[in-house]
């Protein structure tokens, strides 16, 4: 460095210096830039300020191109430039050793990488639109425990403990820790899963809001899995309690839902059944969209269970203090899951595609 500083203040005193002096002056500290970083331990901002610091040899020698002859400049400038590129070739070396800089290159015109942009999951937009049907029929969503009491899932549902029907329900119990507080029937301290959604019919009926519309949709948990079953799945609950509600307006609120969610070309059924809960019972189908009817893998004979519904039990309605001098109602259960496969356009022989986290299947819908 040493000796461009002595050209430079011999040079700067007659504020003129030959051109191929300059020249050269330029050229040897292009050469003598890496030589120079090889034999200092210097840090990156110390060789910044070295080629291009306001004391550098290469400001001083910039500052001569205005006494260049105007016949010279161009040469001077192109040289000028390469010297310029060079050190800063040099130096942006020198950042990726130290570390400073680890990218190559960064073009801030090229266009960006669009993130994906995800969507709800079906079973979640399956969830919002049975929402907004019931609410255009006066039915609210109402959020209950998803895991219960086995009072509120079974017992005050009229399926005492050992009842065989609760085995058709095939619960995953929980133990509860010692201290909890015993819900309603002393001894009765099991805690599960909630195998159905029904475990908000005495929850709401406990809040004593009269009349009732409820539409609870949770979670539903139990031991099964298969084309048609997965072990987690999602309910959705309807209850109304009022005075003298009937089987006919069960019926027209289950065919409105039918029309408004599949489309008016599925045709429903309901059969007689059997549910502790509820008396009388039904069991609602719906033609399967796969098969139309004949009988397929999913179906099997060609229709569907979408699920249950009925007359609210005394005894359930008592348990949730109802009086029913006055107050009678109706109840249903179905599945989100077999209701959106059920749906018009979609042809799902499978339940467990809505769970098995392919976005090459989730993104189509
Ligand atoms: C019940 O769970 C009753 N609580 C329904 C009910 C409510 C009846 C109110 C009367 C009054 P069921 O076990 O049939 O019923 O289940 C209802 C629906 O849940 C089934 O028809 C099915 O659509 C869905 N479902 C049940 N188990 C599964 C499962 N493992 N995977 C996916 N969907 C299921």
């Amino acid at each position: 460095m040493k000796q461009y500083n002595k050209s430079m203040s011999d040079t700067n005193e007659n504020k003129t210096i030959p051109t191929d002096q300059l020249v050269s002056l330029l050229l040897a500290l292009k050469e003598d830039a890496q030589h120079q970083i090889d034999e200092s331990d210097a840090s990156y901002e110390e060789i910044r300020q070295l080629f291009f610091g306001k004391e550098s040899e290469l400001t001083h020698l910039t500052q001569f191109m205005r006494f260049v002859p105007k016949e010279d400049k161009q040469r001077v400038g192109i040289v000028l430039n390469q010297v310029k590129q060079s050190l800063e070739a040099l130096l942006s070396k020198k950042a990726k050793e130290s570390g400073i800089v680890n990218e190559d290159w960064m073009d801030v015109t090229a266009p960006g990488i669009r993130p994906p942009v995800g969507h709800l999951h079906i079973v979640t937009q399956a969830i919002e639109e049975i929402t907004e049907i019931f609410n255009k029929l006066g039915f609210t969503r109402v959020r209950h425990p998803e895991v219960d009491w086995d009072w509120y899932a079974f017992e005050a549902l009229n399926m005492p403990k050992n009842h065989p029907a609760r085995d058709e329900w095939e619960t995953f119990l929980i133990n509860h820790t010692p201290g909890v507080k015993e819900v309603h029937t002393p001894g009765v301290r099991n805690i599960v899963l909630t195998p159905h959604t029904s475990n908000g019919q005495v929850r709401e009926m406990e809040k004593g809001i009269l009349p009732i519309r409820m539409i609870n949709i949770a979670k539903c948990y139990r031991r099964q899995i298969d084309v048609s079953h997965t072990p987690m799945f999602h309910q959705f609950e309807g209850l109304y309690i009022d005075k003298n509600v009937s089987i006919g307006h069960l019926k027209g609120v289950l065919d409105y839902f039918a029309k408004a969610f599949f489309g008016p070309d599925r045709k429903t059924r309901i059969r007689p059944f059997h549910f502790q809960f509820t008396e009388p019972s039904f069991e609602v189908d719906i033609s399967c969209g796969i098969c139309n009817g004949k009988g397929c893998r999913l179906c099997k004979e060609g229709w569907l269970e979408l699920g249950g519904a009925g007359m609210v039990h005394p005894v359930v309605l008592a348990n949730g203090r109802i009086d029913t001098t006055f107050y009678n109602g109706f109840a249903f259960g179905w599945g989100v899951e077999r209701c959106f496969m059920m749906k018009s356009g979609t042809q799902l022989d499978d339940i467990r595609v809505l769970y098995g986290n392919d976005v090459r299947f989730l993104e189509q819908f």
